[in-house]
């Protein structure tokens, strides 16, 4: 089944909007035109540091500032986007005053694997627009509860579109017309696993509970788990959200010391919000190991935070062990 066909026959079985069915569109649409940017690389010239810095002061590649330009223009000309907000961005971006929905996103996540051919991709949230009149920043400040859409488009072996409108988690496969074909249907996540994914060199940044959860897997058959684990890490989300839903697992980017003014590395609004809700939507779990990701209230479009989320039973676990301090 073709996107165009789901989303004609998701729409009448959830009396989806018309002007979410439409954004929905625009965000494929420009997705699509940035694989094709992603795939061609060298030989088009967006490879590389592009010489800027964006908010998070984080040093710009190309194919960040590119993709993030084409997410820009595609919403700013979709009528059903009254605005969008961008990690490159420092405040949010007007767009259509006829517009009901609010457009966040990561336009490029992984950048640091861009140069390696290492997968990356583009992460999307959208939010109701909450009031008439002009847009304001705290329009934007809504929990992820609140989200009517959310997805990636991961730029891997394969082009892959996952996404959700709160009635399960379905995935498409960019084909050689540039159109998306729905490969996985109402996707689940075993609520176990033996397999986790965490940047293990900054273990001794972490607080105790994790350096005892994390122990705790690394000590395999011959400790309290009672199985061996295996370790995945990609540095890039979209990537290892990705591998979750497909076969279950558990990745974390915790909290650690070396900033206490940041709770976490990971944005709440464009990347722990929309695949907080993917996860929980496919039967996982999502904290931000004290509490339910979607149920934060944000304070910043670019505030940051800890992220545990996948299969169920591990979520659970080092959850329950922060709350035990
Ligand atoms: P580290 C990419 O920069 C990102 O935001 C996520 O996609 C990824 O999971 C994480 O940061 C990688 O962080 O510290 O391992 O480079």
């Amino acid at each position: 089944m073709s996107l165009l066909s789901f989303l004609e026959q998701h729409q009448k079985q959830h009396h989806l909007p018309d002007d979410l069915i439409q954004t929905a569109k625009s965000i494929v649409n420009a997705c699509t035109q940035i694989s094709q940017k992603v795939r061609l690389g060298a030989l088009s010239d967006v490879l590389g540091e592009a010489g800027s810095g964006n908010i998070q002061g984080e040093a710009q590649k190309k194919l960040d500032v590119i993709a993030n330009q084409i997410m820009i223009q595609t919403l700013q000309n979709t009528n059903s986007v009254a605005g969008l907000a961008s990690e490159e961005e420092d405040t949010f971006v007007s767009g259509s005053e006829k517009g009901s929905y609010l457009v966040l996103f990561d336009p490029l996540d992984g950048s640091s694997n861009i140069d390696v051919n290492i997968s990356i991709g583009t992460i999307f949230s959208v939010l109701p627009k909450p009031n008439s009149g002009s847009l304001k920043e705290s329009d934007f400040l809504q929990s992820g509860a609140n989200q009517v859409l959310a997805g990636y488009v991961l730029y891997g072996v394969q082009t892959q579109l996952v996404l959700t409108f709160g009635h399960g988690v379905f995935a498409f496969t960019l084909n050689d017309k540039n159109e998306f074909i729905m490969t996985k249907e109402n996707i689940t996540i075993p609520a176990e696993t033996a397999e986790f994914a965490i940047n293990m060199s900054n273990y001794r940044h972490w607080e105790n509970p994790m350096r005892d959860y994390i122990d705790e897997l690394l000590a395999g058959k011959d400790g309290v788990r009672g199985k061996n684990y295996n370790m995945r890490w990609v540095a890039s989300m979209v990537a290892e959200v990705h591998r979750i839903l497909m076969r279950g697992g558990v990745f974390m980017y915790p909290k650690d010391h070396r900033d206490p003014s940041k709770p976490g590395k990971l944005r709440l609004m464009y990347e722990a919000n929309p695949m907080s809700w993917l996860i929980t939507q496919a039967g996982g779990g999502a904290t931000n190991a004290m509490q339910a990701i979607l149920t934060i209230q944000p304070t910043g479009l670019h505030q940051r935070v800890a992220v545990i989320l996948g299969s169920q039973e591990e979520v659970d676990r080092v959850t329950r062990k922060h709350s035990q301090g």
